[in-house]
């Protein structure tokens, strides 16, 4: 797997996602610090939403091949601001999330809020059934 950034609103799915894109056991823990898991950086939810937090972001990605933003489909608001990528170097791609439990309609508009911030691609999963990681896991390897 390529070496990757996860960044996303607070409980937008990160942690879960790469729980299952490493294929361990599913159990929730919230993200309270920045760390890496093989080559993957996770990051808490606040590193988005907080201001203060976000040049860690910055400093973050030039770790990284690229930059995952996360949306879940269940949040209708963008968490990203529109132009958002133009702060990373690496790519950056979006993974919308949870889409167990959302509508098409709620998927689409989440990969909306995504390409606005510039991710160039989109690709929608649940982490909890495994649809769609398949098609994702291919594109990170
Ligand atoms: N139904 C459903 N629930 C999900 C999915 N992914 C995550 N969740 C749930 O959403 C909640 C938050 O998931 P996390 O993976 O901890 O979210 P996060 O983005 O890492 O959150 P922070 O660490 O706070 O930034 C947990 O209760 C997960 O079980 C999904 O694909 N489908
Ligand atoms: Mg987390």
């Amino acid at each position: 797997m390529k070496r990757l950034l996860l960044v996303g609103g607070v409980g937008c799915g990160k942690t879960t996602l790469l729980q299952r894109l490493e294929g361990r056991d599913i159990s929730y823990a919230k993200t309270g610090e920045m760390y890496a898991s093989g080559g993957v950086i996770d990051t808490p939810g606040e590193y988005l939403e907080l201001p203060w937090f976000k040049h860690a972001l910055r400093l973050a990605s030039f770790e990284v091949e690229l930059v995952v933003l996360v949306a879940s489909a269940t949040v209708p608001e963008g968490r990203f601001q529109p132009g958002f990528t133009t702060f990373f170097m690496p790519p950056c791609i979006g993974v919308v999330t949870k889409i167990d439990i959302a509508t098409p309609e709620q998927v689409q508009l989440a990969g909306n809020h995504l390409r606005l911030a510039g991710a160039t691609e989109i690709l929608a999963v649940s982490a909890l059934t495994g649809v769609g990681i398949a098609k994702l896991t291919a594109r990170l390897a």
